[in-house]
């Protein structure tokens, strides 16, 4: 369920400018163990991204179904905002502020009827030009004493659950208490999600906790935490987070790769599936940042609210019966398979309720049981995939397996008349309930009915007749540059981020190629090495003498000690962390070596 947004934190992953700085090979080493690692990291996840496929086994082809689930996506493209109350956004009348960094500097402006100067609220979730932050912001505190209080409600009209962590960017420092609140019902009724405050005791009367401190059992904990409320300088820390990952990795260990364990935790443990879900969020602002004081009386241009962007990544609750979700007359829906219907797919379709409605499970990994819903008569909407053996699931789930149907009944006749496998198979089955004839082990990379499609991974070779050998072309995407081996009609990849070309084995003329596609670190257009330096490969500047940084922008070593002058020094030390780290022990072990 995770895929998309389970890369490896990039901070971790990619070296720094300290790293980058240092010449010789060690940056390479890094970046090439970074490829790999955030390569390698999809191979130990299940992903339920299929909901059916037609297979064909000894017993004969037939339909296989799995729970499925859309991707994660950012969700704050398809929210609509409120905020509240009326009045709290700055701009009408205009109004000049300053900072706490230059608190006697008050030339800043807002005015809403100058799209200059105007900070509507849509700029929470706008695309910024790197390094333009542009953001809502919040009338001033001239009102104090009496508090300078907005809610910013977040609304999609649909369930999502939530797959990463929420991040809420504060411009002009955060604020020194706020709360988070979920609603799952479209706003009728709200729940504490999570508490934020300088000092939680006075706040909130409560005693402050860290979210990578909870427990397996305490994992869907509402607490208060004070690590997003601190002054720390305004422009040094921005961020306030409600820590999805942290939870998770509760399960799936530091580096979330044990998903199957989080899989199982969110069938098994009451109410954690639900903590992630949600319909709605609001903050609640409660007090701005005060600069690390108190609130001094004579300057209140200086408190205000200013958020610059609201990162929600998660995905469409469609209860394991869709992999795809869709935007449709200004909302979003699921597109609903295993004869379910709704919003979420909540439902069975009509004349398909002959068994309760259930979501479908993750478990028994790795496909999960997609618990489709039947019609009347019909033995095909109860067919579970292969069932894999259930590790260390619980046993009330195990029991629920016993009770598994069974497979429809396949009655495979040898060299039936009306068999028809355009050459691929000359064998066939008649499937009874269904009353059609279908071929089995169609060859030459075909699969369906008649042998008339490519297996996934394969597409179909324009120039070849549908009973040609060649009419399934592999679509040897690059393993590292694609998202997966499958293609479209005309064999084009799904690339990753930064990659290109139909194989998916370019990179954007933005990125540089190094097992996979990384930004480039200089250019000859919009990244240059400064001071005489030159760029060599994308990858790093050649500084003069006397130069060095990234961009070759900062004078050599001044003020240094002497020793860290010596970038042979900055290497031993960094790639033996990261053997240390048993890095390499382990990407050896996830590439089979
Ligand atoms: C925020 O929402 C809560 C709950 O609806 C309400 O009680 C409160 O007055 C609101 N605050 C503001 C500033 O609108
Ligand atoms: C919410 O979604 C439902 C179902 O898609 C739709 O009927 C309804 O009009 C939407 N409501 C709003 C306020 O957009
Ligand atoms: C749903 O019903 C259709 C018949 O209308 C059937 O072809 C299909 O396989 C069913 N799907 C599932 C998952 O049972
Ligand atoms: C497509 O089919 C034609 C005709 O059989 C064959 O000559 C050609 O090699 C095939 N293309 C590929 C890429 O296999
Ligand atoms: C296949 O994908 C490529 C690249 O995304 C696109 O240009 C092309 O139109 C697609 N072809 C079809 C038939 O969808
Ligand atoms: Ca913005």
């Amino acid at each position: 369920m995770l895929s998309p947004s389970f890369t490896p934190n990039p901070d971790a992953a990619f070296p720094g400018p300290l790293e980058a700085r240092s010449p010789g090979p060690p940056p390479a080493v890094m970046l090439l163990l970074a490829s790999l690692l955030l390569h390698c990291l999809p191979l130990a996840m299940a992903d339920y991204d299929i909901c059916k496929s037609w297979v064909t086994t000894d017993e004969g082809p037939s339909w296989e179904f799995y729970a499925c689930q859309p991707k994660a996506m950012s969700m704050k493209d398809y929210v609509t905002v409120k905020v509240e109350p009326t009045g709290i956004t700055c701009g009408d009348p205009p109004e000049r502020f300053c900072t706490h960094e230059n608190p006697y500097l008050c030339s800043d402006e807002c005015d809403a009827s100058n799209p200059d100067l105007a900070h509507p609220p849509r700029l929470m979730f706008d695309k910024e030009d790197e390094g333009l932050a542009t953001y809502w912001q919040s009338v001033t505190w001239s009102r104090y004493p009496s508090p300078l209080e907005a809610n910013i409600t977040l609304s999609w009209n649909k369930s999502i659950e939530l797959t990463d962590d929420i991040v809420v960017t504060f411009e002009y420092g955060r604020p020194t208490i706020m709360m988070l609140e979920k609603s799952l019902d479209n706003g009728r009724t709200w729940h504490p999600y999570q508490y934020y405050a300088e000092d939680c005791m006075e706040a909130f009367n409560m005693p402050p906790r860290r979210v990578r401190d909870l427990s397996s059992t305490s994992a869907n904990r509402v607490v208060c935490t004070e690590e997003y409320s601190r002054w720390a300088g305004s422009k040094k820390e921005k961020h306030v987070r409600f820590e999805v990952r942290d939870r998770f990795a509760i399960f799936a260990g530091p580096d979330l790769r044990n998903l199957d364990n989080l899989y199982t935790r969110l069938e098994s443990a009451k109410g954690l599936k639900e903590f992630f879900t949600a319909t709605d969020l609001r903050m609640k602002l409660l007090r701005p940042a005060l600069g690390g004081t108190y609130v001094q009386r004579e300057n209140l241009y200086k408190y205000f609210y200013a958020i610059s962007n609201i990162e929600v990544t998660g995905r469409c609750k469609c209860n394991l019966h869709a992999n795809l979700c869709s935007y449709k007359e200004g909302g979003l829906q699921c597109e609903c398979e295993h004869n379910t219907t709704g919003q979420d797919c909540g439902k069975c379709k009509k004349n398909f309720r002959t068994r309760s409605w259930r979501a479908g499970s993750y478990l028994p990994l790795p496909n999960g049981s997609p618990n489709a819903c039947a019609a009347a008569g019909s033995a095909f909407g109860t067919t579970t995939t292969v069932a894999a053996p259930i590790v260390a699931a619980p046993a009330k789930i195990s029991k629920l397996f016993q009770l598994k149907p069974k497979s429809p009944q396949v009655v495979p006749i040898e060299v039936f008349k009306d068999c028809e496998c355009y050459g691929h198979s000359n064998r066939c089955s008649y499937i009874d309930f269904l009353n059609v004839v279908t071929c089995v082990s169609c060859k030459h990379n075909t699969r369906g009915q008649h042998c008339q499609h490519c297996r996934l991974g394969y597409y179909r070779n324009g120039s070849a007749e549908l009973d040609d050998e060649n009419v399934c072309i592999e679509c040897n995407c690059n393993q590292i540059g694609s998202i997966n081996d499958r293609c479209n009609e005309t064999g084009h990849c799904e690339c990753r981020e930064g990659a290109a070309g139909p194989k998916c084995d370019d990179c954007l003329p933005s990125h540089y190629w190094r097992q996979g596609c990384f930004p480039n670190v200089c250019d000859d257009e919009s990244l240059l090495c400064q001071n005489g330096g030159t760029c060599y490969q994308n990858q790093r500047c050649l500084c003069p003498s006397g130069y060095q940084g990234v961009l070759c922008d900062q004078p050599l070593c001044q003020g240094d000690e002497g020793q860290a002058c010596d970038p042979a020094s900055h290497a031993g030390p960094h790639l033996a962390v990261l053997l240390g780290s048993g890095l390499l022990l382990w990407l050896a072990g996830c590439l089979g070596y």
